[in-house]
């Protein structure tokens, strides 16, 4: 099943099948190995979320191509532009060779991380966002461009589904109100969702 929530923004519930969740998994945890932060924002909060990055690292409100203390970033695989080119393929029923993302940003929540409404605007392109969620369910909030306030729609985002938010939803206000405990099927996490995100930075470096 597909399901347009907006224009442009695509919901494909169990798009992923167990095992390609399962690998997800394991690569996101060799990744994690590098560390997971919790990224500070200039208002001197600390996101909920713990976050690794690939390609470039996301720094609330910027990209750059090494972490804080100088490190290089991990590389952005080849095989997740794939993944992306197939998930957008399916999102939107047609063939797709001219998608290039560059950016993941893998968001881990334990049971009381949430995400507050925000739009993401970090990036120098209008290309689609792809996501990609795995473990527990999580309550999402599908708003609008223009506001952080109505109207909007809940969602619930489970384990192998595939969202798109390309076209006029780009620039929509999103957020994660909740994580569901006890809700992941058994694809080798313990507890928690993870939330892959690739973008298109639009950066040279
Ligand atoms: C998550 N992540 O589940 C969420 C959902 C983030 C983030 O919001 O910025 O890491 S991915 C949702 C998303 C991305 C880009 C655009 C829109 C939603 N949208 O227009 O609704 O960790
Ligand atoms: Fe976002």
């Amino acid at each position: 099943t597909r399901e347009e929530i907006a224009p442009g923004a695509v919901h494909v519930p169990d798009w992923l099948g167990l095992e390609e969740q399962r690998h997800l998994v394991r690569a996101c945890r060799e990744w994690a190995r590098a560390g997971m932060r919790s990224p500070q924002l200039p208002t001197g909060g600390v996101m909920s979320v713990r976050t690794v990055c690939l390609g470039w690292h996301w720094i609330p409100y910027r990209y750059s191509k090494t972490l804080e203390d100088g490190t290089p970033v991990l590389p952005f695989p080849d095989w997740l532009a794939d993944l992306g080119r197939r998930a957008l393929a399916e999102a939107y029923q047609r063939p797709v060779d001219d998608y290039t993302p560059d950016v993941a940003l893998i968001n881990f929540y334990d049971e009381n991380a949430k995400m507050g409404m925000h739009q993401d605007k970090d990036e120098r392109s209008d290309a689609p966002v792809i996501s990609l969620s795995l473990g527990d369910e999580a309550t999402f909030r599908f708003g609008n461009a223009q506001t952080r306030t109505k109207p909007y729609r809940d969602l619930t985002l489970a384990s192998g589904d595939l969202f798109v938010f390309g076209g006029p939803a780009r620039f929509a206000h999103h957020g994660i109100l909740r994580t569901t405990p006890g809700t992941a099927p058994n694809i080798g996490m313990k507890a928690g969702r993870l939330n892959i995100t690739l973008r298109t930075s639009g950066l040279t470096r």
